[in-house]
């Protein structure tokens, strides 16, 4: 007993010191709360990605490009080890981050009305938003003359890619802190901002462009904003949610939950028909009562968590992955149930699936985080027409109507993550390998509006945009950028091209 006691002492007095370390070292940038501030948050959630060593050696060396000082000659190695466990240990009051936190963040950045036309040249359907993430930058590039035409400070690690109004005309920023940025790309300028959560997954705007939807960990829910960023719901779940997705041809959002086997639809449309008891959020409303449809959610009951997400062309039918690895689950989401499953090898990554037309049929095709191999099958009867054996795991598939081919990277794996594999999407052979630069990972292609060119990022802090002539496959131009994790073609996303994601 006394021994426990001691343990006990010891433990309690050590995170107290470790506290006034933080408040002495840390706070200023990073927030007393931790909630962040000038430095990202520093909350178990935020960290999650982060292995506890590199947080120390972070703390201890810093790391060449960023703000943060080294603090290995202030702090001991003891110290910088209690500093990092108070960082991966739940504060002691439960983080909140509610209607009004969300209210009170929001800045607007810039006076309207703006001019309604682009101050630039260039075709404003064929700019490319290039996400850096080696510096938290974004560029805005002339999609024609492939030159950089803006390049601005983001807010810490944007994720998910960024969303557009139906004209094109704004662009929607999500960053993994719950930062929410609108940008105007005709006048180049940032318009305003709001933080929507502490620990965020993404966004998507609905297809009016009347409403942006948020999905979070921390605290777990979604929020509601309109375009101008102003809060207009919060809908609290029991469960984290992983990511949402606009339905254009529903007028809905589908929100994917992390921790509880259902899928949410939210429907934006102001004639949505009301939704019955059992199918909203509220199990304690009585049998026969209904709530309005419009901004409520209506759950679809799954057996299984689902994760990862594809939608048919149509919005009918999503595809989850399983998380046994081996199934993908096939839900209508009229009927709200699953209707097949198929199976599906490896870790799929559904959410870079692509389709497109062979033989009078329609194919999906995802890459597979685990193993080499390129799914492909068929949409309707959900049989495998192939797997094709690619160099090593991929992240990202992309193509363009106007390509023959698919490309995939291999960034996941050990070999080939330097290479572009190009499937050709009738014989569904790998047709072509492109490495540029060898050694160096290459991955995230788009096209350009016309499918004339396609920019691949490569992936280092002194990186670039490499562009390929989309027919000749011959390198063409290459645009310093710091690790561009990914770039997005307005006309390509706003046209919903079969090739890219939305
Ligand atoms: Fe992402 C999109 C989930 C890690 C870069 N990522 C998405 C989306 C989801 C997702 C659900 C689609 C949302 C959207 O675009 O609106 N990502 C996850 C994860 O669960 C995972 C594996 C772990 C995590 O904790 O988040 C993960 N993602 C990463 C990375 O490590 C990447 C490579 C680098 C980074 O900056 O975080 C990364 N994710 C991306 C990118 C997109 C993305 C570039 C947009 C893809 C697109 O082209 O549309």
């Amino acid at each position: 007993m006394r021994v426990l006691m001691v343990l006990l002492l010891v433990l309690f007095s050590r995170s107290v010191f470790s506290e006034d370390l933080y408040g002495k070292h840390c706070s200023s940038c990073h927030g007393a709360d931790r909630f962040g501030g000038m430095g990202p948050a520093l909350l178990p959630e935020s960290l999650a990605r982060l292995k506890k060593a590199d947080a120390a050696r972070m703390i201890r060396d810093s790391r060449p490009g960023v703000q943060m000082p080294a603090f290995g000659d202030k702090l001991s190695p003891q110290e910088i080890d209690g500093l990092v466990g108070l960082l991966y240990a739940p504060p002691a009051v439960a983080p909140r981050w509610g209607e009004s936190e969300i209210r009170s963040s929001r800045v607007v950045h810039e006076p309207r009305p703006l001019p309604a036309k682009p101050v630039y040249a260039a075709d404003p359907l064929n700019l490319f938003v290039v996400v850096e993430g080696g510096d938290h930058h974004v560029t805005i590039l002339d999609g024609d003359r492939l030159e950089p035409i803006r390049r601005f400070a983001s807010r810490y690690a944007l994720h998910g890619g960024p969303k557009f109004s139906p004209d094109g005309r704004y662009v929607y920023f999500a960053s993994r802190d719950g930062w929410l940025t609108k940008y105007d790309l005709w006048n180049l300028k940032t318009l305003v901002e709001v933080r929507a959560g502490l620990n965020t997954r993404n966004a998507a705007v609905s297809s009016d462009g009347k409403y942006v939807m948020v999905a979070n960990y921390l605290p777990p829910g979604i929020v509601i904003l309109d375009d101008e960023l102003n809060f207009v719901k919060e809908l609290k779940t029991d469960s984290r949610v992983s990511a949402v997705y606009d339905a254009a041809p529903r007028k809905s959002f589908i929100a994917a939950l992390k921790d509880v086997p259902e899928l949410w639809e939210i429907s934006y449309d102001p004639k949505a028909e009301p939704i019955a008891a059992g199918l909203v959020h509220d199990y304690r409303m009585k049998e026969g009562a209904f709530v309005p449809g419009f901004l409520n959610p209506r759950r679809t009951p799954l057996d299984e968590v689902l994760d990862d997400f594809f939608f048919t062309p149509d919005y009918r039918e999503v595809i989850g992955t399983q998380r046994d690895g081996k199934r993908a689950r096939v839900v209508n989401l009229d009927a709200r149930r699953a209707i097949a499953d198929f199976e599906l090898p490896g870790l799929p990554h559904l959410g870079s699936g692509i389709t497109w037309e062979r033989g009078g049929r329609r194919v999906m095709a995802t890459p597979n985080l685990r193993e080499g191999l390129v799914t492909v099958v068929d949409v309707g009867t959900w049989k495998t027409v192939k797997q094709i054996p690619t160099l090593g795991p991929g992240f990202f598939l992309r193509s363009h109507e106007a390509s023959r081919y698919a490309w995939v990277d291999s960034m996941m794996g050990a070999q080939g993550r330097d290479t572009l594999q190009l499937i050709d999407k009738q014989t569904l052979e790998v047709a072509a390998r492109l490495t540029p630069e060898p050694g160096k990972t290459l991955a995230h292609v788009e096209f350009d509006r016309h499918g004339r060119y396609a920019l691949a990022s490569l992936w280092e802090d002194d990186g670039a945009l490499i562009v390929f002539d989309a027919a000749t496959l011959k390198e063409v131009k290459r645009i310093p950028m710091k690790k561009p994790v990914g770039k997005y073609n307005v006309g390509n996303k706003i046209g919903g091209s079969e090739g890219t994601s939305h």
